[in-house]
């Protein structure tokens, strides 16, 4: 509905300065080296691929030592990052294209949503993780920016940010808290719990898929974010929110995550409103995993996401 034409832009997010562990850069080239593209091309969309971080100087800015604000690491890098990948995502939503950007770590979902709310302001956005992702510059504990974006977006404590967020401050249109939904909760920060509750933010746990199913929840969620399929919806997909079962070789797995098909399902029936306008998918690190079965399934269920994304079915 909101896509006009089989249009997208593959965005790549090479980008691991939002967390310590190293790897998680090279998720893009994995996919695309074990079939992204092809994708795209056997399910009749047209692509062009933005690449916003190249000259970047990614290894220098992730060791450099000063590039700290308070209690929060790499803000200099993450900002800066964030910036251009922006960009490149209101780019391709000017463009009426469909943005899917691969990360790289979550960071950079501060970004895609900002851009997506900015360019679809009456649009929804589904956040599926193990995580909340809203840690704010006060709140974060471990100062992993991939721990806040959500928090970013929304301009939360605007006041303590690291300076160098000063381009984030100037988009006034930020993420609205009714504009969210999250889908497989399961290790939520203490601070993190008390923003959501006070936000009155919509958020289905692991214990709301096994109450209620599968199906229900993401049904409720498209109701809460999108009118039910009458708005542009923006997926933003880590990855751990699968269980590690599937999904080993990622930098925080959490136990009782969604199921292969839980997790792939959920992209089906948004696909199915039309209303599918936006796509990360994030965290995949190939670098953690003892095995290369582990990494391979870890890479296709990256794979499958966009797949089911981009509308492979047989109905
Ligand atoms: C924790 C923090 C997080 C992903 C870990 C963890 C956040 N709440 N997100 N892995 N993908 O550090 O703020
Ligand atoms: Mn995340
Ligand atoms: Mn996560
Ligand atoms: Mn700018």
């Amino acid at each position: 509905k909101f896509i006009p034409s089989k249009q997208a832009t593959i965005i790549k997010a090479p980008f691991s300065g939002g967390q310590g562990k190293g790897g998680v850069e090279f998720g893009p080239e994995k996919l695309i080296e074990h079939g992204l593209l092809e994708e795209f091309e056997e399910l009749g969309w047209k692509y062009s691929i933005a690449d916003p971080l190249a000259g970047t100087d990614l290894i220098a800015q992730k060791n450099d030592p000063t590039d700290v604000y308070k209690n929060c690491k790499r803000p200099k890098m993450v900002s800066e990052c964030c910036e251009k990948i922006y960009h490149a995502v209101s780019e391709a939503h000017a463009k009426k294209t469909l943005p899917v950007t691969i990360g790289g770590d979550h960071s950079i979902g501060m970004s895609t949503i900002l851009a997506f709310a900015n360019s679809h302001p009456d649009g929804g956005i589904i956040w599926v993780d193990a995580h909340a992702d809203i840690n704010t510059a006060s709140t974060t504990d471990s100062g992993n920016l991939h721990g806040c974006p959500v928090a970013f977006a929304m301009g939360l404590d605007e006041d303590n940010w690291p300076p160098h967020f000063a381009w984030l401050k100037e988009i006034t249109k930020k993420v609205k808290p009714s504009q969210i939904t999250y889908i497989g909760l399961r290790d939520v920060d203490k601070p993190e719990k008390k923003i959501l509750k006070d936000l009155g933010i919509k958020a289905f746990s692991m214990y709301h898929v096994d109450k209620y199913g599968i199906a229900e929840v993401v049904r409720q969620a498209i109701e809460h974010v999108a009118d039910g399929g009458k708005k542009p919806i923006h997926v933003s997909y880590d990855v751990d929110g699968i269980d590690p079962m599937y999904v080993v070789a990622t930098g925080t797995p959490v136990r009782g995550g969604l199921t292969l098909r839980e997790g792939l399902f959920l992209v089906e029936e948004i696909v199915n409103t039309g209303c599918l306008t936006g796509l990360d998918i994030v965290e995949v690190n190939p670098s953690l995993a003892s095995t290369d079965t582990h990494v391979m399934d870890t890479v296709n269920t990256g794979l499958s996401i966009a797949r089911c994304a981009l509308g492979d079915t047989l109905l």
